[in-house]
């Protein structure tokens, strides 16, 4: 079941993706650094990044994913499946 996982901002969040639309794979978190606010909001390696900031991630490029994750100013949303 997706959920949802709000980061306040601003960035740095403190993941790293892989993956994109350009990969043909879906866009996932490698890493998450120690301390930072994406650890904090549990996000882990694994996760699969459905929506950013309301925005399905179906179609997007790796590239176009971390621009609006990098635009995200006031707080970051993201949409995240985790294989249970
Ligand atoms: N490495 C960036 C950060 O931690 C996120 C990346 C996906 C743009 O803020």
């Amino acid at each position: 079941m997706p959920q949802n996982v709000i980061l306040p901002g601003p960035a740095p969040w403190g993941f790293r993706l892989s993956g994109g639309i350009d990969f043909n794979q879906p866009l996932i978190i490698t890493r998450i650094t120690p301390g930072s606010k994406a650890s904090t909001a549990n996000l882990c390696p694994g996760d699969i990044i459905v929506a950013i900031n309301g925005l399905s991630t179906e179609n997007m490029t790796h590239n176009d994913a971390q621009e609006r994750i990098k635009a995200a100013a006031h707080q970051l949303s993201l949409r995240i499946e985790r294989a249970e």
